[in-house]
């Protein structure tokens, strides 16, 4: 009681995240009064299970934000209301009431109306599904203070498919999942209880996500078994009442794999037949299932290439079994030859999805969206459009955009991928010389298509807080809202995301708001910049940094680094043709040298590191300098959010200082990383004498050492001077060093790796006094010394005098030899 009168109302309350953006935080008094003059009453029209989830949530939210609990009522209103229900429900008891024009599909009207001559505010739409977003669109209004009294606010999506991919898979595991096991599955089956299922369906419902499926596009031969679809029409019972459709992913192959036949041939009538069966059974036990999803001929999967057939056949055999009870089938674009040739300079992986479908448009069946990566490649921090947007006119189209940030910092970086969403959303390709941003072709305006669509790949988990990181919550709202209107601005978006999240403080909302619209930019800048992809280690976690892993395989994510320069030739006049793709005025951009952006100039060009770009400054000498500016953006992130440490509940303020804190530290490994290499292949110093040079750094491998051994991490330029020092033969190592400085004060950066296979113990003494510890507990995706595993320790204040003995202890446990890196002793 004493703690808590003494600290503001906001701070005092702990949240896990759990609610994400859904709090409904009681409001201030003074605000809570300004809807005193709400009608008391919160009438249905109908009991639909849709609707009555709408009646339940708007009851909840009123009751949590105003603290007051509103009348249920239903049929004709008695008095003023809050009157929610479908047009054609309205029409009956409102008959005077002119609908507005333009509520078609999933759109909502919020109005004030007389009904049966009581005031009332209106909250309708077409369908349930319409009713229920403008209920959340009501509550939200409130939550953020606005007014709800002289509505008159029709939203209409974008788009008729806003869907979430998940990847999880049916043993609980989730592909690229970074917070925690599958809310769906567990060891082979359908988790007995799915709260979290209803609650993540909430989520999704209240930005307009409408359909998802549920497993991994690397799918499992067993999800569409007879035992299993009773499980699945489970899924689909959490999901109805807030009107998201079950989907799944299914593989090419279940005819022969869990059908027994001899063949999965597309063409074949017994294929066509068996999926004919199966489908008729998956909607005799879920009659509104949405469709699904089919990744083939990509990496490793099997596809209608094995019979010589195009994805077009492999795409119609399905939905012509969807077809009859109004599913669809999303085909994936994402097709590729992983075992390309690196050394023939022609090759790219960029061009493959154009090449294989672009020929292919106008031969899928209606009911058919090919879901297309924003870019060629791989969902990396940043790429040029896919071409293939432009190319399929005759086709529905969906945009794939990934919510996990698999290429993007794994949620343990904050990285809010709205504004590069927005950037690719409103590219212009100019196909056949007129304007279609890519927004307009997804939502089937440029080329007239019934259907089409956003597909956001989210991998939710049980983790307390769905993404492992509450700011990263803000990617999976921000697709929703960017599904919804993709006009809305990234500023307003999170502007929005905030105050649900946090609160209304403008303290709040403006440094919140702030981190978040700086950080894809801070990401891109200390990983890969000027379109060299995000340069991480592609062929292990996708994590930390690993410039070389992109060269010399068959990935085809070449960067084509050299001794005489970097980036790949894509032009038509010399390099790999895949700027032929594009649409003559968007060929012209990047056709040219000079014509292409400095932020994606190495996507397109292969140039000297002493070409000079746009900016006056040449290309190694950026590389070095963003990577230096970007790593200090994160610091000042931290302080920024320091500055919340009274505004923001305890239990995320310190979640977040964090998260952030360590995001910090690993913006280093990577600017260091990325940097030297660079440094090596190129041989050009940086003309600012920073990379190569830390005047405050000890390296662990000059210390003096008692138990601890030089270990040499790969790659080399994931470690300080490529080498790391580890205990492994003793229960106790140490690493000393006689501070030769002035007096005064200090902080020291200890640089360690925290690897998942153990749980090392670390100590820090300054003579005999201990003056730090901690235990390498993070669970990082790395089992040795290297750029995913390198963690930061940040010790603040210490005071040092010439001749002092630092000293680290380090304490190995299991496979985690206590390793560390460097020290690093800055004046404070
Ligand atoms: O980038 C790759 C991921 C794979 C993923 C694949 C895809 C589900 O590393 O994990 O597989 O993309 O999108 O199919």
């Amino acid at each position: 009681m004493l703690t808590c009168s003494l600290c503001a109302a906001a701070t005092c309350l702990a949240e896990t995240g759990h609610d994400a953006w859904l709090r409904y935080a009681p409001l201030q008094p003074a605000v809570a009064e300004r809807y005193r003059a709400l009608p008391a009453t919160s009438l249905s029209l109908s009991d639909t299970p849709v609707l009555n989830t709408a009646q339940a949530e708007l009851v909840r939210g009123l009751k949590g934000m105003l603290g007051r609990t509103f009348r249920i009522a239903s049929g004709v209103p008695t008095e003023s209301a809050i009157v929610i229900g479908t047009v054609e429900q309205l029409r009956k008891i409102a008959p005077a009431l002119q609908i507005i024009e333009g509520l078609r599909g999933d759109a909502f009207w919020l109005t004030a109306h007389e009904v049966s001559g009581f005031p009332c505010i209106i909250i309708t739409g077409v369908t349930d599904r319409g009713v229920l977003y403008g209920v959340f669109a009501f509550l939200s209004r409130i939550a953020r203070e606005e007014d709800v009294f002289r509505l008159n606010e029709l939203q209409q999506p974008s788009a008729p498919i806003r869907w979430a991919n998940q990847w999880d898979n049916l043993d609980g595991t989730i592909e690229r999942g970074y917070a925690g096991r599958s809310i769906f599955f567990e060891d082979g089956s359908v988790r007995p209880s799915l709260t979290r299922v209803s609650e993540y369906a909430r989520l999704l419902a209240s930005v307009g996500i409408n359909g998802c499926t549920v497993n991994n596009v690397n799918d499992d031969p067993h999800i569409l078994d007879p035992d299993f679809i009773p499980q699945l029409a489970r899924i689909a019972e959490a999901f109805r009442p807030w009107g998201v459709q079950l989907g799944v992913a299914v593989d090419l192959s279940l005819p022969e794999t869990a059908g027994r036949l001899d063949t999965f041939d597309p063409l074949d009538v017994r294929v066509a037949n068996w999926w004919h069966k199966k489908f008729d059974e998956v909607y005799r036990a879920i009659p509104d299932f949405g469709g699904v999803v089919v990744k083939a001929d990509s990496e490793g999967r099997l596809g209608p290439s094995f019979y010589g057939r195009t994805p077009a056949d492999a795409a119609n055999v399905i939905a012509g079994a969807l077809k009859p009870h109004g599913g669809l089938v999303f085909y994936r674009a994402f097709v590729y030859d992983h075992h390309l040739d690196w050394t023939n300079l022609k090759n790219d992986r960029a061009k493959a999805a154009y090449d294989i479908f672009h020929p292919l448009d106008g031969r899928f069946d209606e009911n058919v969206i090919v879901q297309i990566k924003y870019g060629p490649i791989d969902f990396q921090v940043r790429e040029p459009v896919s071409p293939l947007f432009g190319g399929l006119s005759h086709t529905n189209t969906g945009i794939e955009l990934q919510i996990t940030q698999e290429y993007t910092g794994q949620q343990r970086h904050t990285c809010f991928l709205v504004p590069m969403w927005k950037e690719i959303l409103d590219f212009d390709l100019r196909a056949y010389g007129r304007s279609t941003p890519v927004k307009q072709i997804v939502a089937g305006n440029s080329f007239h298509r019934p259907t089409g669509g956003y597909i956001g790949v989210v991998n939710v988990g049980l983790d307390q807080n769905w993404l492992g990181n509450h700011l990263a919550l803000a990617n999976l709202f921000g697709f929703g809202r960017l599904a919804w209107n993709p006009n809305l601005t990234a500023k307003a978006i999170v502007d929005e995301w905030s105050r649900l999240t946090f609160g209304n403080d403008p303290a709040v909302v403006e440094t919140i708001s702030r981190i978040q619209l700086a950080s894809w930019k801070a990401y891109e800048s200390y990983t890969g910049v000027l379109g060299l992809q995000t340069l991480t280690n592609i062929l292990g976690s996708h994590y930390g940094p690993g410039p070389e892993s992109q060269e010399h395989n068959g990935w085809g994510q070449w960067i084509r680094a050299g001794t005489d320069g970097v980036g790949v030739d894509r032009t038509v006049a010399t390099g790999t043709g895949f700027v032929g793709q594009y649409s003559p005025e968007v060929r012209k951009i990047y056709e040219s040298l000079p014509n292409t952006p400095d932020d994606l100039v190495l996507f397109f060009h292969h140039v000297p590191y002493t070409y000079k770009l746009h900016s006056g400054k040449t290309v190694i000498q950026t590389i070095y300098d963003s990577h230096y500016a970007g790593a200090e953006k994160t610091t000042e992130f931290v302080s920024q959010w320091k500055s919340l440490h009274h505004s923001v509940d305890g239990e995320r303020f310190h979640a977040v200082l964090a998260q952030l804190s360590y995001q910090s530290g690993h913006a280093i490994v990577w600017r260091d990383a990325i940097n030297d290499w660079f440094h090596q292949i190129s041989g050009i110093p940086d003309a600012n004498g920073r990379v190569g040079k830390h005047p405050h750094r000890i390296e662990a491998e000059s210390m003096e050492l008692e138990g601890y051994i030089p270990f040499d991490v790969t790659p080399w330029e994931d470690a300080s001077g490529g080498k790391a020092v580890v205990c492994v033969q003793t229960q106790r190592c140490t690493a000393k060093y006689r501070f030769a400085g002035r007096k005064g004060w200090y902080d020291l950066d200890v640089e360690y790796f925290d690897h998942n296979n153990g749980v090392s113990k670390y100590q820090v003494f300054v003579g005999s006094q201990l003056v730090d510890e901690w235990l390498a507990d993070l669970s990082l995706p790395a089992t040795a010394p290297n750029g995913d595993s390198s963690t930061r320790r940040h010790i603040t204040g210490l005071a040092l005098r010439p001749g002092d003995i630092l000293r680290i202890e380090g304490f190995p446990d299991a496979a985690e030899a206590a390793p560390l890196d460097y020290v690093e002793i800055h004046p404070e």
